[in-house]
């Protein structure tokens, strides 16, 4: 692994918050192992181990039901690692993957059957080197047609000049780490404006609350600052809003994060029975689930 990479945390904290039945962990991550699935030439960092058993004991030990596992960018396009994960999930995971347009319809059926139900386009430069607009709509108009929806990431001034192609792309699309705002800015100032301005008017968007840890500059253990960012995206947007751990937490720099208080932070943000219900469990479900409900 990297000189400076921080594993996850070894011990986490068990959370206070009992989280509802049913509750996914829809962003998490896994990495190799490296013995049995080999990184991307072509990726920005390399991580320490982080495999599928390390990821359902925490679901377990957290009290997650299931888990939505995002293709990480140190495994390229090579979904072997995840679509295992899935496999070995026994129902209980679904995948989001990273495909590229020379990908096969009979490559597509077999990530479906493994339990991929949307693909992630990545534009955040420091993990990717992003692509023109046009690779990315071919891959989007194939996987339409398997219901899958897109997963985007990208800077928040990276909004303005991306907006006319998220807005025209033809499924639903869900935008990691609440569109990573600058937490230091207003909650009402002009660039979460923006990202919300995008939330209501197109209604195919739904918002992932996540990272306090990455977002944060109060930092941890309560990462203070975030709460009005997400609490705002929670209340404004309840059947659009998705919550998940991040673990391992790649490429974080400034704190290894619990994740037993990671879960403890989810009451601050959604501080009702009926707002938790939708954020960890019906918007979830019905994104990734649906098909077997
Ligand atoms: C995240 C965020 C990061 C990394 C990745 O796929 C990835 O490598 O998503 C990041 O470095 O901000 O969602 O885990």
């Amino acid at each position: 692994m990297d000189a400076d990479w921080l594993p996850f945390h070894p011990d986490p904290s068990l959370p206070e918050f009992t989280l509802p039945p049913g509750s996914v962990d829809a962003h998490c991550h896994v990495f190799g192992p490296e013995s049995e699935f080999g990184f991307a030439a072509e990726r920005k960092y390399t991580p320490c181990d982080a495999g599928k058993d390390e990821l359902f004991k925490l679901r377990d030990f957290l009290g997650f039901e299931r888990n939505v596992i995002v293709q990480a960018t140190c495994h390229g396009a090579d979904n072997s690692a995840m679509a295992d994960a899935l496999r070995a999930s026994g129902d209980r995971a679904r995948g989001v993957a990273t495909v590229r347009p020379d990908v096969t319809d009979d490559e597509l059926a077999e990530l479906h059957e493994a339990g991929v139900r949307g693909v992630r386009f990545n534009f955040v430069k420091r993990l990717v080197d992003p692509k023109p607009d046009a690779y990315y709509r071919g891959i989007a108009e194939r996987i339409a047609r398997l219901g899958w929806h897109v997963v985007v990431y990208f800077e928040a001034a990276d909004l303005a000049e991306r907006w006319d192609f998220f807005t025209s792309l033809p499924t639903v699309v869900v935008v990691d780490h609440m569109g990573r705002p600058d937490v230091t800015a207003p909650v009402d100032g002009p660039e979460f404006e923006r990202f919300l301005t995008l939330m209501r008017d197109h209604r195919q968007f739904y918002a992932k609350v996540t990272c306090p840890d990455r977002l944060s500059v109060a930092g941890p253990p309560d990462y203070d600052d975030v709460v009005p960012f997400a609490k705002t995206l929670v209340e404004s947007f309840p059947d659009r809003v998705l919550w998940g751990t991040d673990w391992p937490h790649p490429n974080l720099k400034s704190h290894v994060p619990d994740d037993g208080r990671l879960v403890d932070f989810v009451p601050r943000i959604a501080v009702t029975e009926q707002l938790r219900q939708y954020l960890l469990v019906d918007n979830p479900a019905r994104l990734y689930w649906s098909d077997y409900a």
